[in-house]
């Protein structure tokens, strides 16, 4: 494990991402314990939190519900515990969390981290309506990395004072930006230690009727009350008061950007629940207010709820993707405020079109190369591998959520087996994750499938984090790592085959004898991420244009370190090229290609 970076004493100034600021403030503010399951945008709080100093314990969990049932535990032991993740990872979550919010306990910030634009992930859901209207927890939502380090230690008071997990929530943009934090006074929380607490702690019916359903709605006027005066809320004010935006999180960032200082501004630091009296009062004085937030309706249909006469909120604009001082210009402007040209600093740069590849040696191409051959149809599930759909390897056909694969398959090889193999396939991490229960019941119901697990020994699509089927800890610890083969031979599976996920011809073979086996059969198709721990290097090959015939074969596997050369063949067919700079060696292209024609970087 690299040295520990040491808290910074009170009054540095410093330039973090959300991510870090987040890290730092729960180090600074006595955290405990940091947990959490990787997902993008939230994955490198913990990475930062595991180098700060202190005394804190970070670990990576197998999923977010056993992330999250870890820091309940650590809450009714007293301690301060921040537990991170992804807007989806919520979902998973959301069994133990719902009900843990009716009990009173104390410590816990939840941090999740929202996608609007879905650069990453697989929907935009809006964390406000699941966790505040839904799960009635109070949410706080900063604007730039210094609220979200002031909002940690302000969200771990929150907690404390009214005895609920906390939930802060961040978006894309505010977990990436860098801007300058100014750091607080350091501080440790001791644990109380944990006390038995049977009519809190046991989500018992009897108890849940009589206190606990009762006491979640209790708990709600006193937070209202809370977010009515407390300062996490600001007004800025402006010379046109006839005007005024109520908005919140990154929104804030980009309505200052286009209206300056000219339009009063109420900026929502708390926002479940809402300060409506605060709202209403905002109103009164600009009459023609209009409510600028990311996604959902959420703060629009609460005030209107309440008959605050706002001009209006996605009337002007958009309901899904991410905001820019573009986005909220426009709709500031058509809904008749005066705002000005956004900087050209602030529009967003254009990209350069770099469609999302497998990389060089990457070992689940191989993989997806055969099941293409094989006319297979492939329920697949999320992580580099879902990459295998696109063109030309084309070998993916379903994917909705971590886990879903194998359940996917199993529910069509039960009502309407195809003529061509159903195969569920899906990485280890996602395996771990949420794998191991859909393949015990499908094994258990007697389904007839084939299922491949991607082991390249890291949870790769997020930045490579650890997970149990690694053989270190988050802090570096060693540890024996769960041995994935046993695992499935434990759950029942008896037809059980281990690939080198480079060896196309052994992967092929292993494919046709599972999908021929009757019941589930499983095939482990193992070898490490080719950028992990970093890039590995093998032998490099070229392409023998004596011998390349221009059939494209190579091609076919997708790799991005193959294109076509200016050489042609007698029947004008472009002979392929492997660039030598972007080839790990892998040898996939080698073992497809009918001639021969790929060779060792060396050979003449
Ligand atoms: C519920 C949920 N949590 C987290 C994520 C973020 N995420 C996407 S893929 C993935 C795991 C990928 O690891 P693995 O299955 O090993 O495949 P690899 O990327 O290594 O090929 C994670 C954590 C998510 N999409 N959904
Ligand atoms: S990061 Fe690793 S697993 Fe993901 S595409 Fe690249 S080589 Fe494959
Ligand atoms: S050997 Fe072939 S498939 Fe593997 S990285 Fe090099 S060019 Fe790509």
């Amino acid at each position: 494990m690299a040295t520990r970076l040491q808290i910074p004493p009170a009054g540095t100034r410093l330039l973090l991402t959300g991510n870090q600021a987040c890290a730092l403030a729960a180090a600074t503010f006595g955290c405990n314990l940091g947990v959490g399951y990787p997902g993008t945008p939230s994955s490198e709080i913990l990475d930062a939190l595991v180098m700060i100093a202190g005394s804190h314990t970070t670990q990576w969990e197998t999923n977010e519900k056993t992330a999250v049932e870890k820091a309940l535990g650590a809450s009714m032991a007293g301690g301060r515990v921040i537990v991170t993740m992804k807007h989806v990872g919520v979902n998973v979550a959301a069994d133990p969390l719902l009900s843990f919010a009716s009990t009173f306990n104390s410590g816990l910030v939840l941090v999740v981290g929202d996608d609007p634009g879905a650069h990453s992930s697989q929907n935009e859901q809006d964390t406000r309506m699941f966790m505040g209207l839904f799960a009635n927890l109070p949410i706080l939502a900063p604007s730039d990395s210094q609220e979200v380090y002031d909002f940690v230690g302000a969200a771990f008071e929150i907690s404390d004072r009214f005895r609920t997990p906390v939930v802060l929530r961040l978006t894309t943009n505010i977990c990436h930006a860098e801007t300058p934090v100014v750091t607080a006074e350091p501080m440790v929380h001791r644990p109380a230690g944990y006390v038995n607490n049977f009519p809190n702690n046991v989500v018992l019916p009897a108890n849940f009727r009589k206190l606990r359903h009762r006491s979640l709605h209790e708990r709600l006027p006193a937070l209202t009350e809370y977010a009515e005066t407390a300062t996490l809320t600001r007004e800025d004010a402006g010379t046109r008061p006839e005007f005024g935006i109520i908005t919140e999180g990154v929104s804030y960032a980009h309505v200052k950007e286009v209206v300056g200082e000219a339009i009063p501004i109420l900026k929502l630091g708390m926002v479940f629940p809402l300060p409506l009296g605060r709202i209403a009062r905002f109103v009164a004085d600009h009459p023609k207010t209009v409510v600028c937030e990311e996604l959902e309706p959420y703060v629009e249909l609460q005030t209107k709820a309440e008959g605050i006469p706002i001009l209006g909120g996605k009337a002007f604009f958009p309901r899904e993707g991410e905001f820019t001082a573009g986005v909220v210009a426009q709709g500031l402007a058509a809904a008749g405020l005066p705002v000005k040209e956004p900087t050209a600093a602030a529009a967003p740069v254009p990209g350069v079109p770099r469609p999302p590849t497998l990389c060089p040696g990457c070992p689940h191409r191989a993989t997806f190369y055969v099941l293409n051959r094989m006319k297979a149809n492939v329920f697949g599930d999320i992580g580099c591998y879902t990459l295998g759909g696109l063109e030309p390897l084309s070998a993916l056909h379903a994917c909705i959520c971590m886990g879903a694969s194998i359940g996917m398959a199993a529910g069509v090889a039960t009502v309407a087996r195809p003529e061509t193999p159903v195969v569920a396939i899906l990485g280890d991490s996602t395996f771990l994750h949420s794998g191991i229960t859909p393949l015990l019941g499908a094994r258990w119901n007697g389904a007839d499938f084939t299922v491949v697990i991607l082991d390249n020994g890291i949870t790769a699509m997020t930045g490579g984090q650890p997970n149990p089927g690694v053989e270190s800890t988050l802090e570096g610890a060693s540890t024996p790592k769960t041995d994935i083969e046993a695992l499935v031979r434990a759950l029942g599976v008896e037809h059980i085959a281990v690939v080198d996920g480079y060896d196309v011809a052994r992967i092929k073979e292993a494919l046709t004898a599972a999908v021929a086996h009757p019941g589930v059969a499983v095939v482990i198709s193992r070898r490490p991420c080719a950028l992990m721990p970093t890039k590995r290097h093998y032998k490099v090959l070229r392409v023998d244009h004596g011998k390349c015939i221009g059939c494209h074969t190579c091609v076919k596997v997708g790799c991005p370190a193959i294109s076509l050369s200016d050489e042609l063949t007698d029947k004008g067919r472009r002979k392929s090229y492997i660039d030598p700079r972007a080839c790990i060696g892998c040898t996939v292209c080698q073992q497809v290609c009918p001639v021969g024609a790929i060779v060792d970087l060396e050979a003449v």
